[in-house]
């Protein structure tokens, strides 16, 4: 099933209007064609509309908004909203500052996501409950299930909670994922990247829950495979190799990872 979504992406190549930040607008571009989606990035207000009237999802991630960002975030939402394609919506650093909170609130009540998409800190202060955060990391603990649903009653759409475990909460329930490698907390843009993937895997036919199922766990999957190559020493050795691996077939990945799942190669600082 996972496969057959993946193949599906990749046959379709769907174009993902992404309204993201500058760290990493050259990331998820690079991302997300190596996956087999195709990235547009444009938050020009006079061409937003028409951008969006030719893509099959749209991203929006605040990360670096400013004001004006915003203001286009608003009408490209809007008018993908009228149009019916998906949204994900990435509140990246949401807690950190009133200005983030605040725009990320007008946000969602002008645009309906059909995801919000973050990491635990930025979900939990969505939901009002106390995390750890730090600028745009999330770094205390908790229940990730009881911060997921609670976004998704407060804004009805799904959700994508990121961290050592993911949660996936849909209307169908919750799935717990577990594929991942903790390299990835320490590249930029880890988070960001991936909904750049999940955007993909929801902008073609299919079951919601499914899809973000097979954009996590083969997300996940990608890192494990890319950190145990020979080659990787390192955050920066592990980029290139990752970004490789976010091309192959889920079944190679699969097959590629040893029983230690490259767990046992230490992370240097
Ligand atoms: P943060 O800034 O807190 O790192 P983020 O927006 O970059 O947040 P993450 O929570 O890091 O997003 O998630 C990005 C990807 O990294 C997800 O696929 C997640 O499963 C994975 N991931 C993050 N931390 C770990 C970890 N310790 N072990 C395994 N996978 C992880
Ligand atoms: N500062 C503003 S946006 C950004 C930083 C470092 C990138 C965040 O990326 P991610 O994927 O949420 O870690
Ligand atoms: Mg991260
Ligand atoms: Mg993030």
């Amino acid at each position: 099933m996972r496969s057959k979504i993946i193949e599906a992406v990749r046959k379709e190549r769907p174009l993902i209007h992404h309204i993201t930040n500058q760290v990493v607008m050259n990331f998820s571009a690079n991302g997300l064609l190596a996956f087999g989606g195709s990235p547009i990035m444009a938050k020009e207000s006079n061409e937003v509309e028409e951008i969006v009237d030719i893509s099959s999802g749209l991203l929006l991630n605040i990360g670096t908004a400013l004001e004006y960002d915003i203001d286009v975030m608003i009408k490209a939402g809007q008018k993908a909203n009228l149009r019916g394609i998906p949204v994900v919506i990435d509140p990246v650093g949401v807690g950190a500052s009133t200005y983030r909170s605040e725009r990320v609130k007008l946000l969602l009540q002008k645009v309906k996501p059909t995801v919000i998409k973050g990491n635990a800190g930025e979900l939990a202060h969505l939901a009002g409950i106390k995390w750890g955060t730090k600028g745009v990391d999330s770094t205390g603990s908790g229940n990730i299930v009881e911060v997921a649903q609670n976004v998704m009653q407060q804004y009805q759409c799904a959700v994508v909670l990121t961290g050592e475990k993911d949660a996936i909460q849909t209307t169908n329930g919750t799935v717990i994922n577990e594929s991942g490698h903790k390299i990835l907390e320490q590249i930029t843009g880890a988070g960001c990247l991936l909904g750049s993937i999940m955007t993909a895997c929801i902008a073609i036919e299919g079951n919601l829950e499914e899809q973000l199922d097979a954009a996590v766990y083969f997300y996940g999957l990608a890192a494990e495979y890319a950190y145990q190559k020979p080659e990787v020493n390192g955050p920066g050795t592990f980029l290139p190799n990752f970004i490789d691996a976010l091309s192959y077939d889920l079944t190679v990945l699969e097959r590629g990872i040893t029983d230690e799942k490259g767990a046992t190669k230490e992370i240097l600082h």
